[in-house]
Parts: C-alpha cells; structure tokens; sequence
C-alpha cells in the first residue's frame, strides 16, 4: 500500500486517520506522511523519501532517531522483562539522575504521559493548599485533561477549540487564563484573588503557542505572587526539560518551582511522564498520603531505561553548547533568508527550540501569536517538505534539533529552506 491508501485506511479507523490531532496535518494541508523509519537526523516515509526531521517526535529526541547506545540499554532491559508493575532498579537508577539535575525535585513520581503528570500535580496542589483554583496562561498547553483545557495551546490553538466540547462548566469554573508575559496583570490577579488559588502552572518558555520566550521579570514575579499568597508555582518542563540545558528551564533561570512535570525527554522516545518538587508536599501522595493517584504501566522499566540512557548521554560536556551553536546558525540563517526575500518572519528560539512566526510583529504571547499568517506558514509548510525538511504541521508548535542534526545537517537544511521561502514567496 502507498501513502494515501494507508492513510485512507487509517481515517476509517482513527478519528482524523492519526493518534493525536496536530499530526493529521489539517492545519497545513496534505497527507500526513506515513513513516517508515527514522536514522539520526533523518526520517523516511513508505515511499522512501527522506526528510531532515525538525519534529523529532515533537520534542523527545534530542539525540536524534534511534541513538544506538539508548537502543542498547532499552534492549538489554527489555529482554530481561517488558513490565513488572513492581519496584525495579532502573527506575531508582533515573529517578536518581533526575532529583540531582532538577532543583526543584527532592521527591519524584513515574507516570505514562505529560498529560498524567499536569493533571496529578494539579489534584496534589488543591489537596496541599485545600484550594480549588488554578491559574495558567492562554496559550500554555499542560495536556488534556479537563480542567486545564482552557485556552490551550498546541491543537486547542490549531484547530481554534479554545475550551473542548466534553469539559462540563463546572470544571472550568476554578480555572483562570491569563496572557502570557503580561506581569501586570499577573501581579493584579494575584493582589485581588491570589488567596484562593491553589496553583500557577506555567511553561518557562512556551513550547506550545509557538515557542514564546518569557520576560525575566514576568517568571520572577510568577514566583513571587504564588509565595506571598500561598499558592503553589508548577513548572511544566515537558517540554524544556534536559532540552534547553542538562536539568531544563529552572537551571537556566533560577527559578525554583514546587512542583515540576516532566516528559518527553526523560523517557528518550518512549512514553514517560513524571511529576515531583517539595518533599512536604509530595508525601501527600498515596500510598504515603492521601492524593491518590496511580498506573499500571508506571516507572515502566523499558521506558526508564531508555530515559537513562538519553540523560546520561546528555551529561556529555559541551553538548548543549554545540546543540545552542547549530541552533543558532539555523535561527540565524532563516532569519537572513526570509529578511533577503521580503518576507515577514520572526523567529522565537531559546537553545534548540524554535519557531519561525510569518508575522511582522514580535510575538509575545497567544495573541500575537495568532497575529500570525497561518496561511503563508502552510504553503510554506508544504514547499519545505517538497524540499525534504519534516517541519512541526502546525504554527503553533515547535521546531527541535538533535545532537545528530550537525553542521552538515544544518547547512544542507538551510540551502533547502532557502528553496522552501524562495516559492513560498512566489505564492505569497
Ligand atoms: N501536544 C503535542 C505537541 N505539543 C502533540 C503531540 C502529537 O501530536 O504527537
């Protein structure tokens, strides 16, 4: 079967032919590709055509596809048990890893997904404050669970389903959205109202409206308004932990979160979540306390294993500078292109995230981020994969390197992006 058989196979079968929405490439236009298979910086479809892959499965492989020492240790592990829904060694072994390189996490729990982590942390905040609200920010995308299915990001923002059909108003209710980077009006919710939230989840950079980077004062003020009102500062480091740097975003910024979630990268491509912080309020969860919260497929010793492994890797010295050098030369090299062609684009990267906005206007938050014009980013979307780059399907995602994405790489990239913008802006 090619491509457009298989994928016409699946939508008779998943809703929208895929497992997640952002990856039907509505928003773009076009088949999603079918894959095959991926190899370092590559990834090829059915067909055979191979792209430099810039989604990298939406954040997790910062070593590229099919790093052959996390494909070792997940081996080993693997033929030694798939999963004991007991206690084992590896876990321990990356739990360690992680309680030493995140500041903020003195205790830690496994869970399967980013979703599970938000949505546990969460319950654990309102338990340890006796509170019930929780403010976030629009744009700011902390998985699908119910109450946090405000104003998302990532496919809320996509597909323009600001709050999702399901979620029951009584939800919601105890759910405030502010703008992102907007101090002031964090500062005023927080002087009227800050006595009754229980938590401010907030990504320390964005990742899910498109990447926005924060203002210094706008994360430190996040922690000062929770601290003086007794509430509890989640950090959701998904996305940008051991991705902008060996720990993540609160190494970077100093900020000190009491609860952080974790993901993607921590598992190395397989599924893996966690959520963890202050001691005292993590020993409110079961067994040792009363949140419950709990699965089957938890600390799972394969995923940990591959998590391992990718950490470990990353302790190499110099590697998030080389990975902060090619970014740069990327971010840079877009920027020179689409600025030699007339063509409207910033570009937000903070180390080997990015994304490239066609817009005018510095992009600071939801909504100018939805300044943007969607249409131009989905020709030139599908210019760019007709060049052989797989690119995020969507505005308001964001675009990823991996260690295997070399000068070479990088280079080659750019003479194709260059071709990409050159008939984007032929259509424009
Ligand atoms: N929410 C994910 C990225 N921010 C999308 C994951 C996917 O569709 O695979």
């Amino acid at each position: 079967m090619n491509s457009e058989e298989i994928y016409r196979k699946a939508c008779g079968m998943f809703p929208g032919g895929v497992s997640s929405p952002v990856r039907a490439y509505k928003a773009v236009g076009g088949h999603p590709p079918v894959i095959r298979q991926g190899k370092g910086p590559f990834i090829t479809d059915i067909e055979g055509r191979e792209y430099i892959d810039f989604v990298l499965s939406f954040g997790p492989l910062i070593l590229g596809h099919a790093d052959p020492d996390v494909l070792a240790h997940l081996t080993e592990t693997a033929t030694k048990g798939l999963s004991f829904g007991a206690l084992s060694e590896v876990e321990i072994q990356l739990g360690e890893l992680l309680t030493r390189a995140v500041p903020g996490l003195e205790r830690i729990r496994f869970v399967n997904s980013g979703t599970e982590a938000a949505m546990s942390a969460l319950r654990l905040a309102r338990a340890f404050t006796g509170r019930t609200r929780i403010v976030k920010f629009s744009g700011g995308y902390h998985g699908h669970s119910d109450s946090l299915l405000v104003k998302a990001g990532s496919g809320g923002a996509t597909f323009g389903i600001p709050t999702s059909a399901g979620v029951p108003e009584s939800v919601v209710k105890d759910t405030i959205s502010l703008p992102y980077n907007d101090t002031e009006a964090l500062k005023d919710f927080f002087s009227r109202e800050g006595k009754t939230v229980a938590a401010l989840i907030l990504e320390p950079v964005a990742g899910n409206m498109g990447v926005v980077l924060p203002d210094e004062e706008f994360l430190i003020a996040a922690r000062n308004v929770t601290d003086e009102n007794g509430a509890l500062l989640i950090a959701d480091e998904v996305i940008t932990g051991f991705r902008l740097t060996y720990g993540g975003a609160q190494v970077l910024f100093g900020l000190e979160p009491d609860l952080t979630l974790l993901g993607k990268i921590i598992g190395g491509g397989m599924p893996v979540g966690a959520y963890g912080g202050r001691a005292d309020i993590m020993k409110m969860v079961a067994p040792e306390g009363p949140v419950y919260q709990a699965g089957t497929l938890s600390g799972n010793p394969v995923a940990m294993a591959a998590g391992l492994a990718t950490l470990n890797k990353l302790r190499t010295p110099g590697l998030y500078s080389l990975l902060e050098e090619k970014s740069r030369i990327l971010g840079d090299g877009i920027v020179s292109i689409a600025r030699s062609l007339g063509l409207p684009l910033k570009v937000n990267r903070m180390g080997s995230m990015m994304t490239f906005f066609f817009s005018n206007k510095p992009v600071r938050d939801l909504e100018s981020a939805e300044h943007s014009d969607t249409r131009l980013f989905s020709i030139f979307h599908q210019e760019a994969r007709k060049e052989g780059l797989l690119l995020p399907p969507s505005q308001f995602e964001a675009l990823f390197l991996s260690t295997c994405h070399d000068d070479k790489i990088v280079n080659l990239a750019l003479e194709r992006f260059k071709k990409a913008f050159e008939s984007t802006r032929s259509q424009a």
